[in-house]
């Protein structure tokens, strides 16, 4: 998508480990309220079929509050639900190939953790990267090793695209990472996993949208 920009505050995603007992849309809805314009549909079940209605409900929600809609590495369910977009990890295929059936107007975003693959993002065509982990996470299984906020650092002085910060960030380290710059924030077991999902959302939120305008 040409000139494709995150919106500035939390990057929202789904979660039903964080979210426990919680029902999911009701969850989502709540992210959505706390002001999330973006949320990613990620779950690692392999039942497809529950995947596509859960997507297709999740798009629904998202076009009542206006936010962008992406689905986290499966391609047929982002088509069938009609997603805004994708997001990939580096073992997904390739994004010239993802281009080729999703098209321009669509946003590919893909997870970064290193220099080589953020120039390797820029060339390929992605409109966004994923940043991270910035710190410890239990939230991802098989993530590398927290990658710090120097690779933060890196990306914001070095890469021109816009990035999503990820991994391991509550309301008590955010500071550091809007210190270095970052815009889009994504709180996984902290939004999701919180008592009042609606409230702290809306709390993060406006820190990030404070220390932007201020
Ligand atoms: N991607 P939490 S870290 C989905 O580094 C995801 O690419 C990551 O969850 C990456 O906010 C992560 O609970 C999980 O730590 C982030």
């Amino acid at each position: 998508m040409k000139n494709f920009k995150l919106p500035i505050g939390v990057y929202a995603i789904t979660d039903s480990k964080s979210g426990k007992n919680k029902d999911f849309l009701e969850y989502c809805e709540e992210l959505l309220k706390g002001g999330a314009k973006i949320i990613q549909y990620r779950e690692k079940s392999r039942d497809l079929k529950k995947l596509l209605k859960e997507a297709k409900s999740l798009r629904i929600l998202t076009k009542k509050y206006n936010a962008i809609f992406i689905v986290n590495d499966h391609l047929d369910i982002a088509l069938l639900s009609e997603a805004d977009g994708i997001h990939i990890g580096q073992d997904d295929l390739p994004i010239k190939d993802i281009r080729n059936l999703l098209g321009d107007d669509k946003i590919i975003g893909i997870s970064t953790h290193n220099p080589a693959e953020a120039r390797q993002a820029l060339l390929d065509g992605a409109d966004y990267i994923g940043v991270g982990p910035i710190f410890y996470t239990e939230t991802k299984e098989d993530v590398c090793a927290p990658v710090t906020l120097e690779y933060l650092e890196f990306v914001n002085k070095n890469i021109d695209l816009p990035y999503v910060a990820i991994g391991g960030i509550k309301e008590s380290n955010i500071q550091q990472v809007l210190f270095k710059g970052a815009k889009s924030i994504c709180l996984v077991s902290e939004l999701v996993g919180a008592v009042n999902t609606l409230e702290t959302t809306k709390k993060i939120n406006n820190i990030i949208i404070d220390w932007h305008t201020k």
